[in-house]
């Protein structure tokens, strides 16, 4: 599967980098909510789920983290790396997030308020939802 990358404008001068994200304009839905982890433990595989519905693009504002993407086909692993790189994941996406660098900061942009409802969080569910939809 291709991850899709939205890599924003760097607003630079000689103070340092600026990054502006406005909802429809360089984020493709209407932001509803903003999470962030940090302090993630070395050995840690966050995630392991996918969406029904949500759209959100994360960043890594400090550090770096590793995103591993799943369409039921095919798996990506992604070093995310600079904080002006975000990366897309719409819905029936199976995602987990590992290898965080001490210091790591990943922030969330999502595109609804949390629901638990739209998570499927056991692989095989993820597998046969997958399946459904191509049927
Ligand atoms: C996702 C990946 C990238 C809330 O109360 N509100 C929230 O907005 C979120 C995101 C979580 N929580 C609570 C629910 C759990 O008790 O925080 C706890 C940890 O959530 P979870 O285990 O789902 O966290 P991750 O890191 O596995 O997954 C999160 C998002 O939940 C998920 O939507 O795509 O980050």
């Amino acid at each position: 599967m291709k991850p899709v990358f939205i890599d924003f404008q760097e607003h630079g001068d000689w103070r340092g980098q600026l990054v502006a994200l406005e909802e429809d304009k360089n984020i493709p839905f209407q932001i509803k909510r903003v999470y962030f982890m940090y302090d993630t433990l070395p050995n840690v595989v966050r995630g392991k789920h996918s969406h029904k519905s949500l759209y959100q693009v994360l960043f890594c504002v400090t550090g770096a983290c590793t995103i591993g993407l799943d369409d039921g086909r095919e798996r990506v692993d992604i070093r995310l790396d600079r904080p002006s790189r975000g990366l897309l994941i719409g819905p029936n996406v199976w995602r987990e997030m590992y290898d965080f660098m001490p210091g790591a900061v990943l922030m969330v942009l999502a595109s609804e308020y949390y629901d638990e409802n739209d998570y499927i969080r056991d692989y095989r569910a993820f597998l046969d939802s997958v399946k459904e939809k191509q049927e």
